[in-house]
């Protein structure tokens, strides 16, 4: 089955009328409009459109059609509502439309799909897209409610606008400075440019946006220098750069990832050459002069990502434990030595760090020097999507105990959100001194568009399809769009507790990467990129779960057993 996802802009695009609606046979052609503006547009006022159709062999052009409601009123109008999203649909078009802002495009779904490659891989990218297109029309069918759709379609739109600036004002360079209008380079790349465009790529794919798309694939091709020659840090470079380009590699076929994702890693591989295995943080891509970052140390439990006396599952250590769970789940569930260390790993957090405050909240503490630091770091509340994940693999009869964890912390970061005046959560929260998942210290207020509570929200959305989920994700999607949505972008903030803000003047590339990305599988259908066939990297770049069968019966497994995923 072939799809595509199609966007037009109105003013920019052919009218209405003129839109190619042809299909061939055997495909699904299916129209979603929806319109964003303050109302719907003269253009589009009192014209019909197109009902979803199956072409069979003797129609290969579909006409069928019905009215289009107008019947829903914009974002900022719907402000108070209880629950996320415009009304359902009326039944007579069975098509959500969505009214906001000033800036109006519809939505086009019919038609192709190049399917890029690797067959073995279960959800390669024609199906992603395919499977979407077939609920969607499944969903239009049976009346379902399609509310959901505004919501990723806003933020659709959101990544549209982010994206537009920083090609306005920051092309090239690294990331955004919305406040100032213009780009700027950073000190974490090692003289690489282009992180937020390499960090968009895939989120710019699933999400249909395939000019823009089209534009970082060009850029990568003819622009990024992988000869640069500064000091770099091997995780973040790793992460973004690699994480992209791979993500990009598996969701499109395009070769041109591939090479530069190879020539990349062979700059990279001199920092693992070390005698425990554990690579060295800092790396010159010009010259490999090489710094260590990482110092292991027998400390508690035995666990060696153990900085001096401080323990923690927030910076520094966060991926760590991460990448145990998902090494495992990547390996489809082959991997013992990583699932073994991540439920001895769970053992030990949940023996030494999980807490639960006087007022009830479950959260994972620090450990410093043997004394409990009561604080909990934004960046830690990524653990309750990755215990969520971890849920089925553990001792027998531990799956509901490890869900029930996830949702408490989960819980626990929500009420971060949810006690600021902004409803955006601090960089870190504490426990102590009267403080209950607030930031008492001036320099732990700020937020800088991180994804880690959205991401929780969205595994938990999925494993548990609890409604809350998905209300929440619109709470935070309504706070962004409040607080830190600048004429030329999005910005960080500096005090959630500020009802008046001062911004940062950055939009982080891991806000394209990660939270929107995030915020968008919220709302989508759970066969956009299922959680059995990908699994997202700390940067949220999805990478497909290795079947090892499936590799084999396509001769794509060498005889060490190592796979080649050409
Ligand atoms: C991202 O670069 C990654 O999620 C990383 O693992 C942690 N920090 C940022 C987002 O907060």
């Amino acid at each position: 089955m072939k799809s595509v996802v199609k966007l037009f802009k109105l003013g920019s695009s052919p009218p209405v009328d003129k839109v190619d609606m042809k299909c061939k046979q055997g495909e699904n052609l299916l129209c979603v409009f929806l319109f964003f503006g303050p109302e719907l547009p003269q253009e589009i006022q009192n014209k019909h459109i197109s009902k979803p159709k199956r072409c069979s062999r003797s129609e290969q052009k579909a006409h069928h059609r019905s009215s289009v409601t107008d019947d829903h009123k914009s974002f900022m109008q719907h402000k108070n509502r209880p629950h996320p999203g415009p009304a359902a649909p009326s039944s007579r078009a069975q098509i959500s439309i969505a009214v906001y802002r000033g800036w109006n495009f519809f939505l086009l779904i019919p038609c192709h799909v190049e399917s890029p490659f690797i067959a073995c891989l279960e959800a390669i990218p024609h199906q992603l897209l395919a499977s979407r297109e077939e609920s969607l029309f499944q969903s239009l069918h049976s009346g379902a409610d399609l509310s959901h759709l505004n919501l990723f379609v806003l933020c659709l739109q959101m990544m549209k606008f982010a994206w537009d600036n920083y090609k306005r004002y920051a092309w090239g360079k690294n990331e955004l400075r919305p406040l100032t209008r213009n780009g700027h380079t950073g000190n974490m790349f090692g003289g690489l440019r282009g992180a937020s465009i390499v960090d968009s790529l895939d989120t710019l794919y699933i999400m249909g946006l395939m000019e823009e798309y089209e534009e970082a694939k060009e850029w990568i091709q003819n622009n990024l220098d992988l000869n640069s020659n500064g000091e770099a840090s091997l995780f973040e470079v790793n992460i973004r750069y690699v994480g992209g380009l791979l993500s990009a590699y598996y969701l499109t076929g395009a070769e041109i990832f591939k090479q530069k994702v190879m020539e990349l890693g062979e700059k990279l591989l001199p920092a693992f050459n070390t005698p425990t295995g554990i690579p060295r943080g800092v790396i010159n891509l010009g010259r490999f002069i090489l710094r260590r970052l990482y110092k292991p140390f027998d400390g508690l439990h035995g666990f060696p990502l153990v900085f001096s006396d401080h323990v923690s599952i927030g910076g520094l250590g966060d991926s760590f434990y991460e990448y145990l769970i998902k090494s495992y789940l990547m390996s489809e569930k082959t991997d013992q030595e990583a699932q073994k260390m991540y439920y001895r790993a769970m053992e030990a957090i949940e023996t030494n760090l999980v807490q639960k405050s006087p007022g009830g909240l479950t959260y994972v503490a620090e450990w410093r020097g043997g004394i409990l630091d009561h604080k909990m770091g934004h960046l830690a509340c990524f653990s309750g999507g990755m215990i969520g994940i971890g849920a089925d693999d553990g001792p027998a009869g531990q799956r509901q105990h490890y869900l029930d964890l996830a949702a408490e912390i989960t819980h626990t970061c929500h009420e971060s959100y949810s006690r600021s005046a902004t409803k955006l959560g601090p960089e870190a929260f504490r426990f102590d001194a009267g403080a209950e998942a607030t930031a008492n210290r001036l320099s732990d207020r700020y937020y800088i568009l991180r994804p880690e509570v959205i991401e929780s929200y969205m595994y938990m959305w999925r494993l548990t399809h609890n409604p809350k989920y998905r209300e929440w994700g619109w709470e935070a999607v309504e706070a962004l769009e409040k607080h830190c949505r600048v004429d030329a972008g999005f910005s960080g903030i500096r005090d959630v507790y500020a009802s008046t803000v001062s911004h940062d003047n950055m939009q982080q590339s891991f806000f394209l990467s990660e939270t929107l990305k995030y915020l968008y599988l919220l709302f989508s259908d759970d066969d956009l990129l299922p959680l059995e066939d990908w699994v997202f990297n700390t940067e949220a770049h999805p990478l497909p779960v290795i079947r090892k069968r499936c590799l084999q019966e396509h001769g794509t497994m060498q005889d060490d057993g190592q796979t080649n995923l050409e």
